[in-house]
């Protein structure tokens, strides 16, 4: 196990991070930026350095002064999160060149999966279910039409460089296909730098189901059963909640098997997510993050196991302390994701927490980084804290979730608590298994 680990993030997930690192024995080394002297996960870390000033590109992002960082104070192993260089196989390359483990799957799975038409491709050849479409990129308007005619139409133009839901529209019929290609061919070129579009059937109003697998390096592929991100607008994820309601077990137990057997076939290390359209009937691989996630504590909750430890565990060449048999879901888990954000046109608000309190009692978690006195940085991310639930039911879930909700305090900025307490009661979601667009359709009148 490593003595010393740096942890290359900030907010609620390098606390998190933190968290698992001591209860393991391992020593942490925060890094942060100018704005982030006061930070929490800072002052809990055993030791920190300031890496640059506040923009990302010349502190959380900047790759070289990490690996100084780590070099200095003698850390064996770089923590990377989520966001930032989580995903970046360079960086995980770099750290293997300097004999530093990146605690996260090997750098040529990272690229692997980066590549979002590479990505669906292996997972077909690994037998996946995949959303039916061109394979690879379109060469022309001919190509284009044929394919969406084979496909049948409704299909989704998708760049091929795009990602986060950019870059993507949807076309009816062979006159809109030829008017709407050239258009997204450019759009592409002048964000991505890059024309190439592929093309796949259009799953109207899905559900976005995810499953969770670890693996280590003894032939060890498990995973820890599914997540619904559904309640999502703009694709950020609002509520995560898991297990995923109204879909049975069987359909789901034939979907952890391919995933598992995927993961066995590619010899995949680590923590790794396998995103799905559900259309009600059909699973379709989306992508594969490479990473610990935010909703990670959902499953966590659930299952009781702590991925963030066992991430550690089997990056630094441990076996996974549990088997498949023993990773038994118990009740119902949900995640409101917290964010500094103005309740009407939703941009992120930031200042100084006046005042902080934190809901408590039976089943409730709270995962943040903030304190009474804090102030909220313009620079970063707006997720202030995630409120993780679980209880018997998902109604009893619910219920919680309200109850921590009214019970939680944070004064002196604009957050989204008002909205998580509308979604929770509002009958639709109540009544369980909302898609992908229920959100945003009902964000006005909820
Ligand atoms: C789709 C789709 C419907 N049909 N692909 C959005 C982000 C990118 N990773 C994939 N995305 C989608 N791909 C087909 N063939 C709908 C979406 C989509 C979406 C998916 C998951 C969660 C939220 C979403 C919001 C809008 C669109």
């Amino acid at each position: 196990m490593f003595d010393k680990v740096l942890i290359a993030n900030r907010g609620e997930i390098a606390v998190r991070i933190n968290r698992a690192c001591q209860e393991l024995g391992i020593s942490t080394v925060a890094i942060h930026s100018e704005a982030d002297t006061q930070s929490m996960h800072v002052r809990i870390a055993d030791e920190s350095v300031c890496i640059g000033p506040n923009p990302v590109n010349k502190s959380y992002l900047n790759a070289h002064a990490i690996i100084s960082a780590c070099e200095i104070t003698g850390a064996q192993a770089v923590h990377p999160g989520y966001g930032f260089l989580s995903e970046n196989a360079s960086f995980a390359k770099m750290l293997e060149d300097h004999k530093l483990t990146f605690i996260g799957p090997k750098s040529n799975h990272i690229e692997m999966m980066g590549d979002k038409i590479e990505a669906k491709k292996i997972m077909k050849d690994y037998g996946v279910p995949t959303v039916p479409g061109s394979e690879g990129n379109v060469k022309n308007e001919t190509d284009a039409i044929n394919s969406s005619l084979t496909i049948g139409f409704p299909v989704l133009l998708k760049a091929s460089a795009g990602g986060g839901g950019r870059g993507m529209k949807v076309v009816n019929n062979e006159k809109e296909l030829k008017k709407t290609l050239p258009i997204l061919k450019q759009e592409a070129l002048s964000f991505f730098g890059n024309d190439s579009i592929y093309i796949e059937k259009f799953i109207d109003s899905p559900r976005h189901i995810e499953v969770q697998v670890i693996c280590d390096s003894h032939g060890n592929y498990l995973h820890l059963h599914e997540r619904d991100c559904s309640v999502q607008r703009r694709n950020q994820k609002v509520i995560e909640e898991a297990l995923a309601p109204d879909i049975s077990d069987e359909k789901k137990q034939k979907l952890f098997e391919i995933c598992v057997n995927a993961m066995e076939k590619m010899g995949y290390l680590g923590l790794g997510t396998l995103e799905f359209l559900f259309d009600g009937e059909e699973f379709y691989f989306m992508e594969m993050n490479t990473r610990l996630q935010v909703e990670h504590p959902i499953t966590e909750m659930l299952t009781r196991v702590d991925l963030v430890r066992e991430q550690i565990c089997v990056a630094s060449g441990d076996k996974i302390f549990t088997s498949q048999e023993n990773i038994k879901p118990l009740g119902h888990s949900i995640e409101c994701r917290i964010n500094a954000e103005n309740p009407i046109n939703f941009k992120p608000s930031v200042g100084k927490i006046l005042m902080y309190h934190p809901p408590a009692g039976n089943g409730i978690r709270l995962d943040t980084f903030i304190y009474s006195g804090y102030t909220v940085p313009h620079y970063y991310d707006n997720l202030l804290a995630k409120l993780i639930v679980t209880g018997r039911t998902r109604n009893h879930a619910i219920k919680r979730a309200i109850r921590s909700l009214n019970e939680i305090v944070i004064d002196g900025i604009e957050t989204n608590i008002e909205l998580h307490k509308k979604i929770l009661s509002n009958k639709e979601f109540k009544s369980g298994g909302v898609a992908i667009n229920w959100l945003e359709s009902n964000i006005k009148n909820l």
